[in-house]
């Protein structure tokens, strides 16, 4: 290769290199560890699933809604699985694949809802536009129950059971994050995140509501 040839080579690299890197947004990661106030590691097996999230209270750039649908399946007359975590703007598919006609609805509002009768092999589907829970229920089967949790943005996880959580692929900005439980209070917190840098924060939920 020439010098000349070289320098263009490198010319050309950087361009691309340069483009790259702004079509993306610059990204980084929160990683941290949910606790009660009594000092301990939320005992998750306990309480049932503990949800962290962000909102984006300064976020210019609309949110991205995964495009996938997930589903709770009618199966041995229950919902399954139990708790589904998505994010606002989502599809949910529920098919019936029992034996058995099932039904689904909500009271949870402002998501609330109701499927009708539908028969094994059916499915139907809701899009869930507004975050918060949706408690879900089987008109003819009292003992079958679900919930949804929609999340604001896509940036949620499940705390494991030692109340750690992480999560990744956030661009760069403040937030507000916050839990959520179905018997414990939420908390939240503001953090930042940084291109290229993991946020390292503490959520620690009050003993008692408030
Ligand atoms: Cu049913």
């Amino acid at each position: 290769m020439t010098a000349r040839a070289f320098r263009a080579w490198v010319a050309a690299l950087v361009l691309v290199v340069a483009s790259t890197a702004s079509a993306a947004e610059p990204l980084g990661s929160i990683s941290g560890t949910v606790r009660t106030a009594l000092g301990a590691t939320v005992p998750l097996a306990n309480v049932g699933p503990v949800v962290v999230f962000l909102a984006t209270p300064d976020r210019a750039q609309p949110v991205a809604v995964p495009a996938d649908s997930p589903e709770i399946s009618q199966k041995g007359a229950r919902f399954e699985p139990p708790f589904l975590l998505i994010t606002a703007g989502q599809t949910v598919r529920i098919p019936n694949d029992d034996s058995i006609t099932h039904n689904a609805f909500s009271y949870s509002k402002p998501n609330a809802f109701d499927l009708g009768l539908y028969p094994k092999g059916d499915a139907r589907t809701i899009t869930v536009r507004e975050p918060g829970a949706i408690r879900i229920f089987c008109s003819i089967h009292k003992s079958m129950n679900a919930v949804i949790f929609a999340t604001p943005t896509p940036w949620h996880a499940l705390a494991a059971a030692d109340g750690r959580f992480r999560l990744a692929d956030v661009p760069a900005g403040h937030y507000v994050i916050s839990t959520w439980n179905e018997r414990l209070p939420p908390v939240t917190a503001a953090v930042d995140v940084v291109a290229g840098e993991a946020s390292v924060v503490s959520l620690t939920i009050p003993a008692s509501g408030g």
